[in-house]
Order: C-alpha cells, then structure tokens, then sequence
C-alpha cells in the first residue's frame, strides 16, 4: 500500500509513482478552487434518510458510485465527536512527504486501523494498522449491513479546515481485494470531491471526458466500485472558505500478505 499514501516518500524508489499527486504541497494543486470552464455533472448533497438509505447511483463511462446520507445528524455529530476523541494519527516521518525533493507536512491527518495481522506499505515500511476501536467498528458494521461487504481495514484522512487537502490520485494499491468496493464515509464539514477520468489529465489530455463533482455531506457514505479506480483519479480540493473541520474513512479489504 506504499502508493496507497505517499508518493516519494522516505523508502520509495526513484521513478515510482509518477502519476501520484495525492500529497502535492496547496500552492501547486491544479485543483483550486472551483472553476467555471470545467465541465461537471453535479450529485451529492443532503440526499437520503438514515434509516432507509435510498441511494444516488452516479454513473460514467467506467464510473460507477452510489452515494446515500447514512447517518443523520444527531448520530453523525456523536460519532464525530468520539472519532475526534479516540482517533490516533500519525506524527513525526508518516506526517511528511517528499515531493520533487522537497519535504512537505502531509496537507491533513492520517490514520489506519484494521485487522489483527494484516500488514500494509506505507513511506517504504511495513505496518500493522492499529486495532479497532469501538467507533469505527460502528460505522464500519453500519458500512458492511448496507452495502453486503466487510471490511478489514480503514484509513482515515482528517482535514482540520479548505486548506487541508488530498491530490489526485487511484485508489489502485495491489494490496486491495479485486472485485471489493471502497467505502467512504465522511463527517464534519461537507466538501466537494473530484473525480477526473485519466485520460483527461494533464496539459494536453488524450480526449475531454466530462469530470464529475459531488458535495460529500456530514455522515454521508459514498461507495466507489470497481472499475471507478481503473479509469478515474479523485481528489478533495482546497476550499479556503471551509472553516470546519471533516473526517473521513475509507474503509477498504486488504487481502492479507502471505506468510
Ligand atoms: O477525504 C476524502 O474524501 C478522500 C480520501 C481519499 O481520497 C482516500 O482515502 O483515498
């Protein structure tokens, strides 16, 4: 899961990762504030009940995402609550990166739990996630009742306010179990997260394929399945105007390395 998180990072090797560019530093983020010239199809928002999630299914072409609000505010202002309590990030070399040569902090908080066992690449080391704690088992088991899968491990990026941010990026580590969605679950502040197909990237893209934009709101759950992460890159944008701080949880299925 070394590309899962880092990109250059202590331990990486020279040529990896060229097209990560989850951890490039604000300033250099092509995704900025939201522009009027680009194309977008709009979804999100407050949608769904807690109790019967009637989902948005968010189609294109290898897209292929249902988006529901799980909790409803009172549950998800209690959750936030506990995961802001209980959550342990990272600190010292896992909260930096490297890019172009030069060190950065990473523009946001980051955490793993999972199983016991499992063992993930993360900056070029091998790590256990952290044990379970009693609140991501309870979003986690909410996660896997509504969407009829189960998960053995979660990263958790928190963004105290619209400067913190993550890049472009595939959620494509070979570490993930073929076939399983990625489950993400967001509290706190609603942001809006982009999704670009890869063959629209760059300067002088190979075709214009229309991108798509949702607002991930406060206990919302949006569920990216596969191919979505064979053709689409996603990233959470600087927004300067967002005060609050958001959590949120990417609940994912490693398939656990051979002894
Ligand atoms: O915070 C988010 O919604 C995005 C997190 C993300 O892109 C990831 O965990 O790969």
């Amino acid at each position: 899961m070394d590309r899962f998180l880092v990109k250059g990072s202590p331990g990486s090797l020279p040529g990896e990762g060229k097209e990560e560019t989850r951890d490039k530093p604000a300033a250099a983020d092509g995704d900025g504030e939201p522009s009027s010239k680009r194309p977008r199809r709009e979804a999100g928002g407050s949608g769904a009940h807690p109790a019967d999630p009637s989902w948005r299914h968010i189609r294109a072409e290898g897209l292929d995402c249902d988006y529901t609000v799980l909790f409803g505010k009172t549950e998800a202002d209690e959750i936030l609550q506990e995961l802001e309590r209980e959550v342990e990030y990272f600190t010292g070399a896992l909260a930096r990166v490297q890019v172009f040569g030069k060190w950065h902090s990473v523009p946001r908080k980051q955490a793993t739990y999972g199983d016991a066992g499992l063992t993930y690449t993360f900056s070029g080391l091998t790590l256990s996630p952290r044990p379970w704690i009693p609140v991501l088992e309870r979003v986690r088991d909410r996660v896997s009742g509504v969407t009829g899968h189960t998960f053995n491990f979660v990263l958790i990026n928190r963004y105290k306010d619209g400067h913190d941010h993550i890049g472009e990026h595939r959620d494509d580590e070979r570490e993930l179990a073929p076939g399983i969605p990625i489950a993400s679950v967001s509290f706190g502040a609603c942001r809006d997260f982009l999704f670009r197909h890869k063959d629209s990237r760059g300067r002088s893209p190979a075709r214009r394929v229309a991108g798509v934009q949702l607002q991930l709101a406060h206990g919302s759950l949006l569920v990216m399945k596969p191919p979505t992460n064979t053709h689409w890159y996603h990233s959470l944008p600087v927004r300067k105007k967002v005060l609050a701080p958001r959590v949120n949880l990417t609940f994912r299925r490693i398939v656990p390395a051979k002894k």
